[in-house]
């Protein structure tokens, strides 16, 4: 992977599509549509409290959960973005029912990638002004080119993604992706809408020293991640650690990755099988948390190597430093 000092996206994206081992050209139009997307939902982020954009749709997803309007804007945005591009075939979203099959022109079904996204993660944050983010995940298609894409397209471990990232709306604007070569941020200047290359090879420190989960749900946690939360807390070594949690996975994974840190979801007497979902929370930021250097795990099993069963299914999720993630599984193993 190349990496020039204020290389634009666009630039970075050219340089280095040799090292995407599908056919790189498309994959560049990709990224290229969802940069798009990502700055116009941005503006409206930006926005928010000033126009009518802000609190519920009246309607909820099929999570149940609220719609924000956000929420309803950014998914419309990436949706149409990319479909106008003759590159997917077809699109699931935390905020669509099922997936959507995408009619290339010709009806011939000749595109070849299947994109997941969570287009407004934390989107109830938007309306208290904390940051909130996209998250996205590619995979090429596993059915016949020429037929239409069907629910295994969708259902594969994140270990065939061919691509991941994330948009996170903070104090700036920042898109940061990988294709299996490792992990890059770009941020965007606002002014002229163009994004350079401000964190090139993005690395997770192996030690860290935050940890974010919500602990006003401890009591229902599992013994072992309640051991780990208190391991965190004594008064040993480099301990006690911060906590850190600001209901935004994608800020608190994007700040643990620069600081070093490990971020938890468990599964709980509550959420049997934790909140976040598998296919386009959990897998995209697995994929992001490896190729810089970290680890992310359900507890038992690498996230990536999950075989889905359903479009929206659940995860515990344990994600960030790896020696983090690997004292954390200490704690857990002891109760298997
Ligand atoms: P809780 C946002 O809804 C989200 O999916 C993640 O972005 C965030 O880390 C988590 O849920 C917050 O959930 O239950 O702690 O409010």
């Amino acid at each position: 992977m190349q990496h020039k000092k204020n290389q634009t996206l666009g630039e970075f994206i050219i340089e280095n599509q040799d090292s995407f081992q599908y056919s790189s050209g498309e994959l560049s139009k990709l990224i290229n549509a969802i940069r798009l997307a990502a700055k116009v939902v941005n503006h409206e982020v930006n926005k928010a409290g000033l126009v009518d954009i802000l609190g519920k749709a009246g309607e909820t997803n099929i999570q149940g959960e609220d719609q924000q309007k956000l929420d309803v804007f950014a998914n419309e945005k990436f949706i149409n973005t990319l479909a106008n591009r003759e590159i997917v075939c077809g699109i699931a979203s935390e905020e669509e029912d099922d997936f959507i099959t995408i009619n290339s022109n010709d009806e011939r079904h000749q595109n070849k990638y299947v994109v997941l996204i969570d287009p407004l993660d934390g989107s109830s944050n938007v309306d208290v002004n904390v940051s909130v983010g996209t998250i996205f995940s590619i995979y090429r298609r596993v059915t016949p080119v020429g037929t239409p894409v069907t629910l295994e397209d969708f259902l594969q471990p994140g270990n065939q993604q061919v691509a991941a990232g994330y948009v996170v709306y903070g104090t700036s604007t920042m898109l940061v992706y990988t294709t299996g070569d490792g992990v890059n941020g770009f941020t965007l200047n606002p002014a002229i809408g163009t994004f350079y290359l401000s964190h090139p090879n993005m690395q997770f420190p192996e030690d860290g020293t935050i940890y974010s989960v919500n602990e006003g749900k401890y009591r229902h946690f599992h013994q072992g991640v309640k051991d780990y939360i208190k391991y965190c807390q004594e008064e040993v070594g480099d301990r006690p650690y911060t906590s850190r949690y600001i209901g935004s996975l994608v800020s608190d994974f994007h700040r643990n990755m620069i600081k070093g840190g490990i971020y938890m979801y468990p599964k709980s007497s509550v959420t049997q099988e934790g909140k976040l979902r598998l296919l386009y929370e959990c897998n995209p930021m697995a994929f992001l948390a490896e190729q810089a250097n970290g680890l992310a795990t359900g507890g038992r099993t690498r996230i990536m190597d999950i075989k889905p069963t359903e479009l929206h299914q659940r995860v515990p999720f344990f994600c960030g430093s790896k020696n983090m993630v690997n004292k954390l599984q200490e704690f857990l193993e002891k109760y298997h």
